[in-house]
């Protein structure tokens, strides 16, 4: 049997941040190079689907949060695309886009693999709600909405989403929590591996643990790999950076690790923003690491 399909969604969307410039993410991951990657793995690539914001929007209920009703609908339609790609048996690849879009992912893969783990890799936890959130920016909640914790229910994204069970979830590279964040962690016994865990039990260990907990007893496994993860010296361009992140080689090998388990069946890769960054060097990383991912080895 041949390597699957990988199927790329772009999502061109930077309103769930606070500063625009990652709805530039898609388009400059694919000019560095990502389709030809792939391709040089063995995978069929499909490239051609892309979500844009409708001109007309259902208006949600306000709150606090921004952006709202477009974020909405940009989930929506990125749910619907995400479950047709992975009910045709390809690996759904999301290009955000800022982090907010994973609620479109999670909806949409979670009707095609109901019992699905998720491995989130991000300086933080994007596990505020309406009511905790200390910006209102929607990217901040995506998390803790995937898990039935927000007003906001992936099934008004999508009917017949399921939400995640805390069980099945891991966070890896943390360093920047707010304190509800804390708090939920500790009360929902969602497994979070800090950067102080990193430091102390090493990514490999971690990476390890995450795909025995996320990997097992689950139908599905998603990567949700906010950029931001990684160490700003190395990754500049995103809206949010924080000092303390992975190495270089620490994400590569977290990357080769999930890639080697075979068990990764969905990805998104957000937060990547080029007005930011520093001579294209964080969409060049973004596009190396899903070669990590997808199978590239350095011999
Ligand atoms: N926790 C803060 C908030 O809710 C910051 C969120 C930061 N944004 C991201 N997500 N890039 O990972 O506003
Ligand atoms: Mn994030
Ligand atoms: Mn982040
Ligand atoms: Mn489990």
């Amino acid at each position: 049997m041949g390597q699957p399909t990988i199927s790329i969604i772009s999502v061109p969307f930077g309103y769930g941040a606070g500063r625009p410039g990652s709805e530039q993410g898609p388009d400059s991951i694919l000019k560095f190079g990502l389709v030809k990657k792939l391709e040089q793995l063995g995978y069929d690539v499909d490239a051609g689907r892309r979500i844009q914001l409708p001109t007309s929007l259902t208006p949600y209920p306000t709150t606090r949060m921004k952006h709202v009703d477009q974020v909405m609908a940009v989930c929506s339609q990125l749910a619907r695309e995400a479950a047709s790609a992975a009910s045709a048996g390809s690996i759904p690849l999301m290009l955000g886009g800022d982090h907010s879009i994973a609620m479109g992912s999670l909806a949409g893969l979670s009707r095609h693999y109901p019992n699905m783990g998720v491995i989130w890799v991000d300086a933080h936890s994007d596990l505020n709600t309406e009511i905790t959130s200390p910006s209102g920016n929607m990217h901040g909640i995506p998390l803790a909405a995937a898990l039935g914790l927000t007003q906001l229910k992936l099934t008004q994204i999508l009917p017949g989403a399921v939400q995640l069970k805390p069980e099945n979830c891991v966070i890896i590279g943390a360093r920047d929590l707010d304190r509800d964040e804390k708090t939920l962690i500790r009360s929902r016994g969602i497994t979070c591996f800090t950067m102080y865990e990193i430091d102390r039990l090493g990514i490999e260990h971690v990476v390890q643990e995450a795909l025995r907990i996320a990997g097992t007893g689950t139908d599905g496994l998603h990567v949700s790999f906010d950029i931001d993860s990684v160490d700003p010296f190395e990754a500049p361009g995103t809206g949010t950076p924080v000092r303390g992140g992975l190495s270089y080689r620490e994400a590569h090998l977290a990357m080769e690790l999930m890639s080697e388990s075979g068990l990764i069946t969905s990805v998104d890769m957000v937060e990547v923003n080029p007005s930011l960054d520093r001579n294209n060097q964080t969409s060049k990383l973004a596009v190396e690491l899903l070669g990590s991912l997808f199978g590239s080895r350095i011999l």
